[in-house]
């Protein structure tokens, strides 16, 4: 009996530590990740994620479409080719029919993702280049919340202080389908942060989304414009708040913890979806899923960590 009730102990407090933890897929430009990539991809592990990291462009579509669904979040990188995870320029994103959750700080390719319109550095860009619009032509630490509510303002009002050194950030001229949770500007022309919830039309007005689309502050290098951002996005240049702003993008984006079926409520049926697939292995079918810990095995403790979040739902 003390050995039963010693596991239990056990699996309360594992189930309540780990129960956080999501598979990750983080697209980069280079085969290996360089630069702020392997900062993100270590923060993300140092809250308990698994991130595999892929480079796209060698993926092809097919593989980044088999990536999306064996992960809860697909985060695409600046680092990236704009073209690399669409079929072309003018083409359809190879994503765009997954309802796994998408986050982008890789404005160029909001436009084939129908994000946002076509035009270069109209309808979508980054600030601080010799062509941004006028008014954000300037480098920045600053952006500005324009929904304070949202859980991606992660409890954040007004300006915030972004990046420890002044540097560009993305723009997307979203459609109404889209909440615009900050701007880089302070009058909110510019959108800087946003998401297209899942069932949400996007800019073309005819293409719902089945998953989560966001679009992210954090910007890249101007390849030689004036002003110049101060090189290639290096992780540092990310401030404390800047870091919470990302870190509440990625668990809005997340399925909320415990919700095997994706059904955005925690309740009897993912403890039954558990029950079903008790022992079996993980990596059969979307069985990861049912490892709401992480730990690599379907039991117990997954049963306990959906039982600590019942009747949680979605933002
Ligand atoms: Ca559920
Ligand atoms: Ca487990």
């Amino acid at each position: 009996m003390r050995r039963v009730l010693s596991v239990v102990v056990v699996a309360l407090v594992l189930g309540l530590a780990f129960a956080e933890a999501a598979r990750i897929a983080f697209f980069g430009g280079y085969a290996e990740p360089q630069g702020a990539d392997t900062g993100f991809i270590a923060h993300l592990e140092s809250l308990g994620h698994t991130v595999t990291y892929h480079m796209p462009v060698s993926a092809g579509g097919e593989a980044q479409v088999d990536l999306a669904n064996a992960n809860d979040l697909v985060i695409i990188s600046e680092s990236i080719g704009s073209l690399n995870v669409s079929s072309g320029a003018g083409g359809t994103f190879h994503l765009q029919d997954i309802a796994t959750s998408v986050i982008s700080f890789e404005a160029f390719m909001y436009d084939e993702a129908l994000w946002t319109g076509w035009n270069n550095m109209v309808d979508f860009g980054t600030s601080a280049r010799s062509n941004s619009p006028a008014g954000i032509e300037s480098l920045s630490d600053t952006i500005y919340i324009a929904d304070p509510s949202h859980q991606m303002a992660a409890g954040k009002t007004g300006a915030v202080v972004a990046y420890t050194t002044p540097y560009s950030a993305c723009f997307g001229m979203v459609g109404s389908g889209a909440t615009v949770v900050a701007t880089i500007d302070e009058a909110g022309q510019y959108p800087a942060t946003f998401v297209y919830p899942k069932g949400a039309l996007l800019v073309d007005g005819v293409t719902v989304t089945p998953g989560k689309r966001i679009g992210l502050f954090i910007g890249q290098g101007g390849y030689g414009s004036i002003p110049d951002p101060p090189g290639e996005l290096q992780f540092s240049y990310i401030s404390d708040d800047g870091l919470a702003l990302f870190d509440a993008a990625v668990n809005y984006a997340l399925p909320i913890p415990g919700d095997v079926n994706r059904d955005c409520i925690v309740n009897i049926l993912d403890l039954i979806s558990i029950r079903g697939r008790m022992g079996q292995s993980v990596d059969s079918g979307d069985n990861w899923k049912a490892d709401v810990n992480n730990d690599s095995k379907i039991n117990i403790l997954d049963l306990i960590a959906v039982r600590n979040k019942l009747n949680t739902r979605c933002q």
